[in-house]
């Protein structure tokens, strides 16, 4: 997306010494590693059961130390097979080698994937695929699918690629661990439709090819997740169709084409959706409307500085004026990063490095060694003790999306208010923040934010990692 009007660009303080190993030493002594040991047994049990029981019991059974593994009913043979070690992962019971036989919305020749062909009645036809392939319907109602792409040839910038592979790779760590599917586009689906119109194709194709999917999230290329753990809070937006990280003071009274980002955004696989993105996409250079689109949104958003119509002024327009269609079912998320403005975020990443070593360091069952798999409930034991972290700006909570709007690190172009090198080394000290996040599982760490080598963190419990 093209950059937003931002404030001054401040170089980055010198980057924090390595702190991991030298903190370590400081406070694990033996007398900490018996207690740690004790305290560890009472944490475990605590744990495991908090897993186990959905319902508070002040007084667990030892079953819970057994976890149990239902066999679901069969389907089929092969279904049960695939079942029975997947209880409580969410679609983990999907049966990937069965299509119903039985005719669906796939069948219907009228029907297209590409935008520009109205689909209608797609809630049901949605239902009746759900219907008819019923092994899909667990997990269904609150399930992501993950999209994002680039350009479809080589960067200008000579790091770009490994740049784009980086942020690629973050956004797959994310979602195997989060258990989501994720698709990386780098074709134009529609050959008019480039650069920051190129999503709304893609985004369209995929709500018709996962109908599996409740929600599509498209996360922009230069997009990064710098926290591993924090989940969308869905239920947050159960009464909505649309999330974009945004400000509704900014789009209602100032129009202001700032006021969100187009970048991260958060679809409904619904009908509301489909009608959504037809009435988003007449404004693109696909329509012999463009120029005139280019004109209306220059004249109605005072602080849009180019003449070219954009898709994140057009969104903020269909928000402020065409409000009664839309703006009901668009949450402007603001509370915590849906996407946030990497010069304002990486900065206070030193900082949150520290605080979180010092929640592990009161914290057992945070440095407990654990499979990968089993991430999601380490974020959920982390989460205790951010109450007080607060979120957004000014918080010491890990950013969940830092987002290098005016960057392009395919280009290689940026913003003429920041260097060429704050955003390089911003960008490799983000991946690197999450890559810790990620590497730690695997049993390595980089020892400072700018290395590219990784250190081995000790197995021993309870040592730091
Ligand atoms: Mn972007």
């Amino acid at each position: 997306m093209v950059s937003p009007d931002h404030s001054h660009y401040e170089s980055s303080s010198p980057m924090a010494k390595p702190t991991l190993r030298s903190k370590a030493s400081l406070w694990i002594s033996d007398g900490f590693l018996f207690l740690g040991g004790a305290l560890m047994a009472v944490v475990l049990i605590w744990s495991l059961w908090s897993i186990a029981s959905p319902s508070p019991n002040p007084t667990p059974s030892p079953e819970f130390l057994r976890p149990e593994i239902k066999p679901r009913p069969a389907e089929d043979d092969k279904q049960t097979e695939m079942n029975c070690a997947a209880d409580g992962v969410p679609g983990a019971g999907a049966n990937l080698r069965r299509d119903s036989p039985e005719r669906n919305f796939y069948d219907s020749p009228e029907l297209s994937y590409s935008i520009g062909t109205p689909v209608r009645d797609w809630d049901e036809k949605r239902r009746d695929w759900l219907r008819k392939n019923p092994s899909f319907a667990d997990g269904a109602k609150d399930r992501i699918f993950m999209l994002t792409g680039s350009q479809p040839s080589a960067c200008k910038n000579s790091v770009g690629d490994h740049l784009l592979l980086r942020f690629f790779k973050n956004k797959v760590d994310y979602c195997r661990i989060h258990g989501y599917d994720i698709f990386y586009n780098n074709v134009l689906l529609h050959p008019n439709m480039g650069s920051y119109w190129a999503k709304l194709p893609v985004v369209r194709a995929a709500m018709m090819a996962h109908p599996e999917a409740e929600w599509i999230w498209w996360v922009d290329s230069d997009a990064l997740f710098t926290d591993m753990e924090f989940k969308l809070p869905l239920d947050r937006y159960k009464d909505h169709n649309l999330v974009v990280h945004g400000w509704a003071h900014l789009i209602h009274e100032k129009h202001s084409w700032t006021g969100l980002n187009a970048g991260v955004f958060l679809i409904r696989n619904c009908q509301w959706a489909m009608d959504f993105m037809e009435r988003w996409a007449q404004m693109g250079p696909q329509t012999p409307e463009y120029e005139k689109w280019g004109s209306i949104l220059r004249s109605t958003v005072p602080d849009k500085t180019f003449p070219e119509s954009d898709d994140q002024t057009g969104l903020a327009y269909l928000i402020f004026k065409e409000k009664e269609r839309w703006a009901d079912k668009i949450y402007l998320e603001g509370e915590y990063y849906f996407e946030g403005y990497w010069e304002e975020i990486v900065r206070t990443l030193d900082n949150i490095t520290e605080k979180y070593l010092e929640i592990e360091k009161r914290d057992e069952k945070l440095r407990r060694r654990h499979a990968e798999k089993v991430s999601d409930q380490y974020g959920a034991f982390r989460e205790e003790h951010l109450g007080a972290a607060g979120y957004g700006l000014g918080s010491w909570r890990r950013p969940f999306i830092t987002h290098f709007t005016g960057c392009q690190p395919c280009s290689g172009n940026h913003n003429e208010m920041y260097s060429g090198e704050s955003c390089w080394d911003s960008m490799r000290k983000a991946l690197n923040f999450a890559d810790n996040q990620v590497l730690r599982s695997f049993g390595f760490m980089h020892p400072h934010p700018l290395d590219p080598s990784v250190d081995a963190v000790p197995f021993n419990y309870p040592s730091y990692a």
